[in-house]
């Protein structure tokens, strides 16, 4: 049956892998109810089009961090692609750079920066998450520096790991015909097998719990990468970011695995917008299934989009074509919603084109 939205994908993907794979992917923390509410949230948007527009033209183009990308929708990181698909990685970063995207690589990724580099050209940043050894978090980060990644997301929501009762329910280790490629030769690079679940252990056994803003400006004494901070959520820590020296945020709850019960990044977003008054740009990652939903973001000031488990999904679906297809299907819709809206380019989605359950009532 030919797939004609994105979350078609996710059934798929779950009559395909086995069920230890599929529900990593999948599940979200404990009750789960941020991981309903990223996607319900955006349900709580309504459109305020303008009509009698001439948008026989459409530009969706746009630039960040100075990289130019066709559209505003880019991959966020998804750690352990090849338990999906053989080519895992390979094929997410062949189809970005086919679309004319920005891919996020895992740390925990299963093709190491370097292989993923030798896919070819593209514009691809660098996921990092901080080690309680530092010298290997500053040799991963100048191997992905040569290796011609051009940012860093820095993830400031992981201290622990966040309780996936599936994951623990699954006992879910990395399977062990695959290592955590950039760490491979370290221990880092196994998950043992552990009583609940293998990545809880591992976290807790490797992960820096004393991370602190002044490690985010050590970061910049490693590298001249810009950092985007990944996982802000709240205005006070907008401003301490900025401070900081970060160059971009991305609000973001992880998919909804970390914290259950924070809001939808699409409602936390207007407050982090507000609080970076235009000092930096702002990110949004969870829940992006349908174009409409990359323009709701769009109009309350983000800058762009990540996308997580639709990769991961139409990977197993599909690979590489698969995630293609997801950012085709991604664009097409973003381009008809902005033609019914009647935005003709990026700079014409207003706050004025949407409406939300929160506004005060128009008089
Ligand atoms: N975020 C990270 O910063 N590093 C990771 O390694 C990472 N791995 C993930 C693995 C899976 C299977 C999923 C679903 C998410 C992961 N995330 C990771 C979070 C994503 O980067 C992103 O924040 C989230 O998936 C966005 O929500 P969405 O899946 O609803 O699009």
């Amino acid at each position: 049956m030919e797939v004609t939205n994105v979350s078609e994908y996710q059934a798929i993907a779950k009559e395909k892998l086995p069920k230890m794979i599929y529900d990593y992917y999948a599940s979200g923390a404990e009750d789960q109810w941020t991981l309903e509410e990223n996607r319900n949230a955006f349900a709580r948007i309504l459109f305020r089009p303008r009509i009698l527009i001439d948008v026989s033209k459409i530009d969706m183009t746009t630039t960040i961090l100075g990289f130019k990308l066709s559209m505003p929708i880019m991959i966020a990181p998804t750690a352990m692609q090849k338990m999906a698909h053989p080519e895992g990685e390979y094929a997410t970063a062949r189809a970005a750079s086919a679309a004319g995207t920005i891919m996020t690589l895992s740390s925990w990724a299963t093709s190491s920066v370097e292989e993923v580099a030798s896919t070819g050209p593209g514009i691809r940043f660098f996921q990092l998450y901080v080690y309680k050894d530092r010298n290997v978090v500053a040799q991963l980060v100048r191997r992905a520096e040569r290796a011609g990644f051009k940012a860093i997301a820095l993830t400031v929501d992981t201290p622990r790991l966040g309780r996936r009762e599936a994951d623990i329910k699954n006992r879910f280790t990395l399977p062990p015909f695959l290592t955590l490629k950039n760490f491979e030769g370290l221990d880092l690079g196994k998950m043992d097998e552990a009583n609940d679940s293998g990545l809880a252990s591992y976290v807790a056994g490797q992960i820096d719990r004393t991370l602190s803003w002044k490690d985010v400006k050590w970061l910049q004494t490693i590298t001249t990468m810009p950092i985007l901070v990944k996982g802000v959520i709240t205005a006070e820590d907008t401003r301490l970011a900025i401070q900081a020296g970060a160059a971009g945020i991305i609000v973001s709850n992880h998919g909804a695995r970390q914290l259950d019960y924070v809001p939808a990044t699409i409602m936390a977003l207007e407050e982090v917008v507000k609080a970076a008054q235009g000092r930096v740009p702002v990110f949004l990652d969870g829940g992006v299934r349908r174009g409409t939903d990359v323009f709701k973001a769009l109009a309350l000031g983000a800058s762009g989009i990540f996308i997580g488990r639709p990769v991961v999904f139409s990977l197993a679906a599909e690979g590489e074509a698969g995630v293609r297809n997801v950012l085709k299907m991604l664009r097409d819709e973003f381009e008809l919603t902005m033609a019914l809206s009647g935005c003709t380019s990026l700079k014409q989605i207003t706050r004025n084109h949407i409406v939300t359950e929160w506004d005060a009532p128009r008089s």
